[in-house]
């Protein structure tokens, strides 16, 4: 019997209904289709935070602090995203983060902001603690999109970046153990832990950011997802906002995160568009669901959000006055 995917559809989306309830926000609702015409009046529920990982829960608490203390959206992105560059232990975003082949940290971040439609972004900058900073510059302070490398670097030492050095001893002996292992082709080691920010503010106005030091032990030069608009991250403010972490390459391909807004455009809520655009990918690709290792966020205007993955254990915060916590998204697997 041919499987109908409209019905596979259908049947993963009913199957997660009830993941992201949290106390004051509805949870995503897998069958109906708000449009903007429709979107509750969700002053109660907004502002809403939405990251990707565990780790996200401290990156959207400190959005939140940020507004909470009278500061603007755009600062609430960075200082929740900085919070995570800052953090040592963690081993895929800043300081700290997973060298390329070579021994040398390489990061990408992205900074985006729903009114004026408005970008920035960094590719493969080495020695600058806080990506997401130089990306928002990038996006403030000149009329360009997106830096890359050496370039990238002296635009943040004009900004008043110091160089530093981002390899930690520990990410050193692990990059030592790894070359070491090496006989020919080196495999990648896929280690997904990109943080990527969504906020929508009390008016309904969206913003988001990313940063991340990439795949693990990546070829020198080489740019992920994560920087690219529409792959990474996009934000389209009469629409919503979509973010991934996972294998940049696998996301790059199908510009996932513009596919997850363009379905929320066309009447998905935030959960449902997630689904939409794995399955989407997953149908197209040769590598096939299990090997994917895709996984996105979501929120709409109204607040709505949204998650889903195919790596096992991908895991989403969720951040608004009333609560804060850390969820177990929607996994979808070939079965
Ligand atoms: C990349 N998408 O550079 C990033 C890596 C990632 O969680 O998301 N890790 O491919």
């Amino acid at each position: 019997m041919t499987s109908n995917p409209r019905r596979e559809f259908l049947k993963k989306s009913a199957a997660v209904v009830a993941c992201g309830s949290i106390a004051g926000i509805s949870p995503p609702n897998a069958w109906s289709s708000p449009t903007l015409a429709d979107s509750p009046n969700s002053n109660a529920v907004r502002p809403v935070f939405i990251a990707t990982w565990n780790f996200g829960k401290a990156v959207c608490d400190e959005a939140l602090a940020t507004i909470q203390r009278g500061d603007s959206m755009p600062d609430a992105i960075e200082n929740g995203i900085r919070l995570c560059e800052a953090d040592a232990s963690n081993n895929s975003v800043g300081i700290g983060g997973t060298p390329n082949a070579d021994g040398v940290v390489q990061l990408d971040a992205v900074f985006m902001t729903g009114p004026g439609h408005r970008a920035g972004s960094v590719g493969g900058l080495e020695g600058i603690a806080h990506p997401i900073s130089v990306a928002r510059a990038v996006m403030e302070k000149t009329n360009h999109v997106l830096l890359v490398g050496a370039g990238a670097q002296k635009f943040a030492v004009e900004q008043g970046h110091p160089v530093v050095n981002l390899l930690t001893e520990n990410s050193r002996v692990a990059w030592e153990k790894w070359k070491a292992e090496q006989v020919v082709q080196p495999p990648v080691k896929d280690d997904h832990d990109t943080i990527t920010l969504l906020g929508v503010d009390e008016k309904g106005d969206i913003y988001g950011g990313c940063s991340t030091s990439g795949r693990g032990y990546k070829l020198a030069g080489r740019v992920g997802d994560s920087p690219i608009i529409g792959s990474g991250l996009y934000v389209d403010n009469h629409v919503g906002a979509a973010g991934a972490t996972g294998i940049g390459e696998n996301v790059m391909r199908y510009c996932g995160s513009f596919l997850i807004v363009e379905f929320m455009r066309g009447g998905a809520t935030p959960q449902q568009a997630c689904i939409k655009a794995i399955n989407r990918i997953a149908e197209m690709d040769p590598l096939g669901i299990d090997k994917l290792e895709i996984n996105f966020i979501a929120i709409n205007k109204a607040g709505e959000f949204g998650a889903a993955g195919t790596s096992k254990g991908f895991q989403y915060a969720l951040t608004t006055r009333e609560a804060s916590a850390v969820h177990d998204a929607t996994i979808l697997t070939a079965k």
